[in-house]
Parts: structure tokens; C-alpha cells; sequence
């Protein structure tokens, strides 16, 4: 297929700049234990993530969607011709709404999906090929970091980098500065960047969204623990620990943990470490930040990104931030 490339960039653990399962080590044998959650996403992860999305309580990519579906030929008349660049692609879902505003208004169709399963990229590039006639597609499995360095030329007179589903939330704010100026090195000036975040709001409706009822949340933060097993030889026995997760409202962030059900002792072979873990001990495994417009609008700024136009739900739950270089 002429229409398909895929490049795949070096995978995810080669691409540490530091040994292999050094961030686990790091993160179990500190005091206040925590894993990236990066591993949450093996294939049963990005699935259970997927079902997540469908949730009656997280209204997060439901409401993201509705505002992309009226917000999309906004985009597209703004930007013109213009390649999407986007990070952390997944199923594509989101992005089939401004690939049809670009198409809508007869503009050509380029996208360069960027996500570190291989598989999941093929399979979503093949079914948009289908669907879409005139798309290219240049794909590039590997983490944003290596991705947004090894960008291929431009083809187009612009291109977008869309950064959606509120995914910054689950950097720190030193991890998101970085993030920033690796986006603005990315960009030329007059390009774009197309951010979605989720915003403040009520204590109850954030803690419903990160402990739903069928328990599906919790299944995602315990399957970390068995791709842990799978990747470093581990004995983590998933059914001694419990999801735990709870709004900080001095930090504005959700934060997930897994909860020790008794004192235990878990060995990570091929890592050589052993880890004591008290009864009720937690091991951080996530932070969702929950952001304010202002204050990101005024981050962005410091790197040089200028908000062009911001749109939200009439709940004013999330946030979509056109910026521009
Ligand atoms: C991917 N990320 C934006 C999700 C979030 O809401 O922070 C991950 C997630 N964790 C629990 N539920 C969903």
C-alpha cells in the first residue's frame, strides 16, 4: 500500500535513557513507593483503557468528542492545509472528526500517528485507509520523545501536533515543562499544537470517574502489576492488593494507587531486587492532573506557544486549546 508507512523507532525500554526497568527499581525501593504509568499499556492495558472511554462515569472522551465534532471545521478553516501529527494515537477514534473537517472542506489528507504499540497503529492505519481514499499515512511506533525528534519532513504548508484526550495530566509539572519544549522544538514558527485537557471540577464527579462501578478502572491499575510480572520476571499476586483512587484537591490531581491487602514480599528477578511492602502500604501508580484554562494558557506561553482559541462543554468539564508557534 502506497498510501502506509510505518517507522518503527527504537522500542520503548532501548529508548531509556537509562537501563532497562531503572524506573521501577527507582520506584519500588523509594519510601513513598510509586510505578509510571506508562506500564499500564500492554495489549490488555490499551484494552481495558479503551473500555474505560465507554464508562457511563468517565465523562472524559465523551465529552472531548463533542466538543471535537463541533469545534473540528473550526480547526480545519484556521489551519488550512495542514498535517496532523498526533501523540498517543491509539484507536483513532478521536481523529477520524478532523480528518472529516479537513476532508469536508477539500483539503488534502496527511496524518502521522504516533504510539508506542505497533500493532495497535497498523491495525487503526489499515481501517482509516480504507475509509479515507486520499489519506497518507505515515506512522511512527515509539515513545513521543523519539517520535517528535525524528519527525519526517513536512509535505504540507502546516502541520498540527494534536496532544488530546488529557494525557498531560499524567505528567508532573516538571515532566510537562520538558514536554513543552520538546513540542516547541517539533514545531516551526506558525505551526500548531491542538491540546485537550481535562478541567477542575467537583470532587465527587472526578472520584466517580476513577472508581466506576463495574470495576473496570480497577482492573487497568492492577494489570500494571501483571505486565511488571510478564516484563521483569515479578511475583506480584494481583489479588493482595486493591485499587485505590481519590481526588487531592491541594495538588488538583486524581491520584491512583495500589493497595497493599497484607505486609508481603515481592522479587522482580530479572531486575534483582526484592521489595517488603507493609499492610495498606500504597504504591502510587498514577496522577490525572486536573487543569485550570488561565493557568495553562499562561504555561504555554512561556514556551512560546500562543492560544489562538479555546473551546469547552457548556459544563465547562474539558478543555480544547488551539495554540499556535
Ligand atoms: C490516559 N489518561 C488521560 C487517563 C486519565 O484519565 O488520566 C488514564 C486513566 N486512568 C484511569 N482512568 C483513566
Amino acid at each position: 500500500e502506497k498510501r502506509l508507512k510505518i517507522q518503527h523507532l527504537r522500542s520503548v525500554t532501548a529508548s531509556l535513557t537509562t537501563t532497562a526497568g531503572s524506573d521501577v527499581v527507582k520506584g519500588l525501593t523509594q519510601t513513598a513507593k510509586t510505578l509510571p504509568p506508562r506500564y499500564f499499556y500492554d495489549d490488555r492495558g490499551s484494552d481495558l483503557f479503551e473500555q474505560i472511554c465507554e464508562l457511563p462515569e468517565y465523562y472524559v472522551t465523551r465529552t472531548e468528542t463533542a466538543i471535537l465534532q463541533a469545534c473540528a471545521s473550526d480547526i480545519a478553516e484556521i489551519t488550512k492545509e495542514c498535517e496532523l501529527v498526533e501523540l498517543g494515537s491509539g484507536s483513532s477514534t478521536k481523529t477520524r472528526i478532523l480528518l472529516d473537517a479537513y476532508q469536508n472542506l477539500g483539503l488534502p489528507l496527511r496524518y502521522l500517528p504516533i504510539d508506542v504499540s505497533a500493532g495497535m497503529l497498523e491495525n487503526s492505519a489499515k481501517q482509516l485507509l480504507l475509509d479515507y481514499p486520499t489519506l497518507e499515512i505515515n506512522a511512527l511506533a515509539g515513545t513521543y520523545e523519539l517520535a517528535l525528534h525524528e519527525l519526517p519532513a513536512k509535505q504540507l504548508p502546516s502541520r498540527i501536533i494534536a496532544f488530546i484526550g488529557s494525557t498531560l495530566g499524567n505528567l508532573n509539572p516538571q515532566e510537562s515543562e520538558v514536554f513543552f519544549s520538546q513540542i516547541t522544538q517539533a514545531l516551526h514558527s506558525g505551526e500548531y499544537f491542538l491540546l485537550g485537557i481535562d478541567l477542575q471540577k467537583p470532587k465527587h464527579i472526578l472520584e466517580a470517574a476513577y472508581n466506576d462501578s463495574q470495576g473496570v478502572t480497577a482492573a487497568f491499575n492492577l494489570n500494571m502489576l501483571e505486565h511488571i510480572n510478564w516484563l521483569y520476571n515479578g511475583n506480584f499476586d494481583t489479588t493482595q492488593f486493591e485499587h485505590f483512587a481519590f481526588y487531592n484537591d491541594t495538588e488538583n490531581q486524581i491520584e491512583m494507587h495500589l493497595r497493599s491487602l497484607k505486609s508481603q514480599n515481592v522479587k522482580l528477578e530479572a531486575l534483582n531486587i526484592s521489595v517488603d511492602i507493609k499492610a495498606s502500604e500504597t504504591i502510587m501508580t498514577e496522577i490525572s492532573r486536573k487543569f485550570d484554562i488561565a493557568t495553562i494558557k499562561q504555561q504555554l506561553s512561556t514556551h512560546g506557544l500562543i492560544t489562538q482559541k479555546v473551546w469547552t462543554d457548556t459544563n465547562n468539564w474539558f478543555g480544547l486549546l488551539l495554540c499556535q508557534l
